[in-house]
């Protein structure tokens, strides 16, 4: 099957599933959950757990609720980051964010909702092969990629950041931490629950921190491309730091470090260097 057919396909069955999880109860939170991660979304972080562990032999079955449960805690980041204590924006995804649809304190909640069901959802996960001690490995991965030391220190980094006295090497750590982490875990996370050799991993690794740096550094270069933010809000990123043209030539750097990473290790997936593929500014609009 062709990447594109492929990640269509997954796409749609990932929606139905996402919905599904959130039509438990007809509540307020749920509505509010339900406005913030339905009807929008590339769907990148779940579509890239979904081919990783799909090209290794994990089945669909094992692999979708972690998939959605990464699609949750997504959009839980993605509600507070809007909020305007952090980023203060109104739109998401070309509607109303969603405090600006529900208010600040039913936003929040359902941001902290979509959290901690993700970790319900994981809890109540299928095992890979019945090995208990894995599916503790991915589940206590995704909390460390997501916590004080991964996306929850990347994003303080960002809302205290103070761009005079910030170094490069600044910008690659805030990346790290806010974006990249989960791209890593969402990547490495197929690839544990298929089981796969250690050596394998360790490529699928890099290929995802390679992956998910690039993915904030195409962000970035949308923002000095589009000139998105408005003068107010702007706030230098490593796009504007390096230059188009540096920036431009890291991405391309970052995306084919990526994909080496999987040939150097033989690994033949279509579908993975599709989604590095879709990360280059040439490509258009984001996969
Ligand atoms: C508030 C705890 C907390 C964390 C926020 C991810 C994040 C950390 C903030 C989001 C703001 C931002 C622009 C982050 C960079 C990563 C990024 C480009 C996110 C948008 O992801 P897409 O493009 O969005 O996958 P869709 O709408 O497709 O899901």
């Amino acid at each position: 099957m062709e990447p594109q057919e492929y990640l269509s396909l997954k796409k749609k069955k990932l929606d139905l599933t996402l919905e599904f999880y959130l039509s438990r109860e007809d509540s307020s939170v749920f509505e509010a959950m339900r406005y913030a991660v339905l009807d929008g979304g590339k769907r990148f972080r779940p579509l890239l757990l979904l081919a990783s562990g799909e090209h290794f032999g994990a089945t669909e079955e094992l692999l979708m609720p972690y998939a959605c449960a990464l699609e949750f805690i997504h959009n839980y980041s993605l509600i507070h980051d809007d909020l305007p204590m952090m980023d203060n924006d109104d739109f998401r995804r070309g509607k109303p964010c969603c405090h600006k649809k529900f208010g600040e304190g039913l936003a929040l909640l359902a941001g902290d909702a979509l959290l901690s069901y993700a970790f319900e959802i994981l809890a109540e996960a299928p095992y890979p092969s019945n090995n208990y001690v894995l599916k503790e490995q991915v589940i206590g991965e995704i909390a460390r990629a997501i916590g004080p030391s991964g996306m929850i220190a990347g994003q303080w980094l960002d809302i205290s950041f103070l761009p005079e006295n910030k170094e490069i090497a600044d910008y690659q750590e805030m990346a790290m931490k806010k974006t990249a982490a989960l791209i890593k875990v969402a990547a490495v996370s197929g690839a544990r629950l298929a089981r796969v050799p250690v050596a394998v991993l360790e490529a699928i690794e890099k290929y995802g921190t390679y992956l998910g740096l690039a993915f904030q550094l195409r962000d970035d270069l949308e923002d000095l491309v589009e000139d998105r933010k408005s003068r107010e809000a702007f706030q230098p990123n490593l796009a504007h730091v390096l230059g188009q043209e540096d920036a431009v030539q890291l991405l391309e750097e970052l995306l084919s470090r990526a994909t080496s990473s999987l040939k150097n290790a033989n690994i033949d997936s279509a579908i993975l260097e599709y989604l590095a593929e879709q990360l280059k500014l040439t490509a258009g609009k984001k996969p």
